[in-house]
């Protein structure tokens, strides 16, 4: 009892630490930097009220000085971000694989520090860019901090870290104009995409919904490469990680996600803010898919190939664990922006593997950490401080923000006392795992590595209609987008390879025709001396028919907590339908707010004032989950007069969403363009609530996007 109490107190560790550092500026006077107090932070000194200013003024040269050195490199990729506090429950434990307290305790409850972001934009970009999403997790265990930094999407783009800076480049803005931010809808990507094959799974999950996620708390999260768990015997198991949200798989329509840019580039960040701020914590379970040492070679395609998933059929997901981030940072730059998270912080129980991207990420982290935050003292940045305790001899740098002690820095010692001392294997030392090499140095890759069209393949056969249908649009938007007709036809006769119905789909949007077959090679990541026709990918094999989890119409559909309702309403609405149906949702957690025709309070047929929560010409439908209509003759008319209502109902209803009214909040529809469609299951009339509800849970109502098309919005 007295070791799980002491375990448990760990989460609370990282707090103590970091409110160590926390300053409060309630009552407290402004000062210099030296603590000198202000009277005057408005007006420079100056030789007279209208004459220049004095060299002498050192509260202008303080302010100044600082506010220019405000801004630190931002990432190179993934510099957009968001980040959460939370702690990880160990809820299964697994000893038999892994020796690492976190793995193996538990009563523990370990603090992590969370950051989601998108990979191609800028710091200031949109939060709805078609792109993959960082979801980086420190865990700030006893033992050391280990990162787990992964994405969600289970496999990458390359599988060699030495093409990385040659993706990064084709996909950021063209060098020359730097033109177009936050998005891979260019000639420069697809030239790239389409010479090196090996990119074609992970971009078809990009141009499926993942790549426009509704919520950074709908996504799943995956460590991508297979990675190593070393029991206390020294045995190893492969492993890959797994984050399954507890809220289900969703994402918004591109249509949305084009308006939401506009409407609030904010709205990831704000989403996830807003969550933690009322209460509604996000939570994920941690999932492990295992393989024996002596099953590595057993599968279709290489488990060190980062361009491979194991499908959960082969190999299921078994659940471990939880995480729950429970609180918003402080202060986003100190916590946010300086949080540097690196792959090859480990700990004793996990290892790597010869995953020839994991490699090269073990290098690039703690370099480019270098240069963002300026010194190799980086870890005692609080949010960067280990709850472990670090004593090392590489002291001296910028910011050095310790006073190590003693005439020693180096090992080994007898000044020092030998100190600080080498630990044993068996008390808590990392010890790589020895793997046995034996191996000529060759720079090129496994043939092992080479078929490039059976996994992508795999993916969209296992979406379901709408799914697919919304692939084929995402090409057809990328690739128009694309100035060159060659690299459009190469990419055409590419994703043929994949599909042929989807590459004729999207060739007959495009007004193009497949070619039959293009330059040689197709992939251009060979070895320097090999030769061309042993390096083509390999054709498409299907070892497994369809993988159903990699459809989000098979994700969780149980919940509607935090999602968001548009109440519609003007003066005179109906309390009594509004209230049930408010009571209804908040029941279930779902957020309703009140849209009215202008700000302040509206009023109920009762004489009751309603604080509203936006004026219609400061809202749209896109931001919404839903809409809702109470009855009430004065508010409904009012209602049918403003464009803008009628425009967000037929946009709510174009995004298959759920749309409920009662009384004569039918008449709202019937104005709106979608008087025709009432035969749907997601638009209720006089339903009860339960209904509702239900339709929201289900996410959208794709059944109707055919009609839905339809509509002009
Ligand atoms: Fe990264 N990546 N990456 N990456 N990555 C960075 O590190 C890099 C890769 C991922 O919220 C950088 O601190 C190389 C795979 C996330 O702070 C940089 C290669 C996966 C984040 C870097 C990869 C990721 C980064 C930029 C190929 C998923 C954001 C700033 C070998 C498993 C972390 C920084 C955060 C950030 C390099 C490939 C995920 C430059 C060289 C694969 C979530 O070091």
């Amino acid at each position: 009892m007295a070791e799980k109490n002491n375990e448990k107190s760990s989460e609370s560790d990282k707090s103590r630490q970091l409110e160590e550092y926390t300053i409060d500026y309630a009552n407290k006077p402004l000062t210099t930097r030296q603590g000198l107090k202000v009277n005057d932070t408005n007006n420079s000194l100056k030789a007279g009220v209208r004459g220049s200013t004095l060299l002498e003024d050192f509260l202008l040269r303080e302010k100044i000085t600082s506010f220019d050195h405000e801004r630190i490199p931002e990432r190179i990729v993934h510099a957009r971000g968001s980040a959460a506090h939370g702690y990880f429950e160990l809820t299964k434990n697994i000893k038999k694989y892994s020796k690492a307290g976190i793995f193996t305790d538990t009563s523990r409850k370990t603090p992590v520090f969370v950051r989601f972001s998108t990979v191609a934009g800028s710091k200031g970009s949109t939060d709805l860019a078609r792109d993959v999403r960082g979801f980086a997790v420190k865990f700030y265990t006893k033992e050391g901090t280990w990162d787990l930094v992964g994405n969600n999407m289970p496999i990458f783009f390359i599988q060699d870290a030495m093409k990385f800076p040659d993706l990064i480049h084709s996909v950021k803005p063209e060098p020359n104009n730097e033109i177009p931010q936050a998005a891979s809808a260019h000639d420069t990507f697809y030239d790239f995409v389409s010479k090196t094959t090996e990119t074609l799974h992970n971009h078809i999950w990009v141009m499926s919904d993942r790549g426009i996620p509704r919520s950074y708390r709908m996504m799943e999260g995956f460590g991508i490469h297979t990675f190593r768990l070393i029991n206390e015997e020294g045995k190893s198991h492969f492993v890959k990680f797994h984050w399954k949200p507890k809220l289900g798989v969703h994402s918004v329509t591109w249509d949305e996600a084009v308006k939401i840019s506009g409407a609030d580039s904010d709205f990831h960040r704000r989403d996830l803010w807003d969550a933690i701020d009322s209460g509604n914590f996000p939570e994920w379970q941690l999932g492990i898919q295992v393989v024996a040492e002596e099953d590595e070679h057993k599968f279709d395609f290489d488990l060190l190939d980062p361009t491979k998933l194991i499908p959960e059929e082969m190999v299921p997901v078994e659940i471990i664990g939880r995480m729950v981030l429970n609180k918003n940072p402080e202060n986003f730059f100190a916590e946010t922006e300086q949080v540097a998270f690196l792959p090859g912080n480990i700990v004793p129980g996990i290892d790597f593997t010869n995953d020839p991207l994991l490699q090269g990420r073990l290098f690039s982290y703690r370099d480019t950490q270098l240069s963002r935050l300026g010194s190799p003292n980086f870890h005692q940045i609080p949010i960067n401080r280990p709850v472990a305790e670090s004593y090392v001899n590489q002291r001296d740098g910028h910011m050095q923000m310790e006073i190590p002690k003693g005439q020693t820095a180096y090992f080994p010692n007898a000044l020092g006392g030998g100190c600080p001392y080498l630990s044993k294997v068996a008390d808590g030392a990392f010890e790589s795992y020895q793997e046995r090499i034996d191996a000529k140095k060759i720079r090129g890759r496994s043939e092992s590595f080479s078929d490039h069209f059976s996994q992508p393949a795999l993916f969209y056969r296992s979406l379901a209609d709408w799914e697919k249908e919304h692939v084929i649009s995402a090409y057809s938007f990328e690739l128009g987008k694309c100035n060159h007709e060659e690299i459009k036809s190469r990419m055409l006769f590419i994703i043929g390879q994949i599909d042929s119905n989807l590459a004729k789909r999207v060739a007959d949007n495009l007004g193009m025709e497949i070619p039959e077959d293009i330059d040689r090679p197709l992939n251009q990541s060979i070895g320097a001396d090999a030769v061309v026709e042993d390096h083509q990918p390999g054709s498409k094999k299907i070892y497994l028919e369809k993988s159903p989890v990699l459809s989000q119409a098979n994700t969780k559909f149980d919940t509607i907590a935090t999602r968001q309702i548009a109440f519609l309403v003007a003066d005179g609405f109906h309390m009594q339908s509004f209230q049930a149906m408010r009571k209804a949702l908040e029941n279930e957690k779902a957020v309703v707010k009140i849209i009215a025709p202008h700000g302040g309070m509206v009023k109920c047929d009762e004489g009751m004032d309603h604080k509203v929560d936006a004026a219609i010409m400061t809202t749209e439908s896109v931001l919404f989950d839903a809409i809702y209509i109470p009855g009430g003759k004065k508010s409904v008319n009012v209602l049918k007069e403003e464009s803008k209502f009628l425009k967000f109902i037929n946009e709510a209803f174009s995004h298959c969403k759920s749309i409920a009214a009662d009384g004569e909040g039918e008449h709202l529809l019937e104005t709106s363009s979608i008087k025709e469609y009432k035969e749907d299951e997601a638009i209720l009339i006089n339903e009860k609530p339960e209904l509702f509800i239900d339709a929201i849970s289900r996410h959208r109502n794709w059944k109707r996007m055919q009609v839905a098309q339809k509509i002009p919005v």
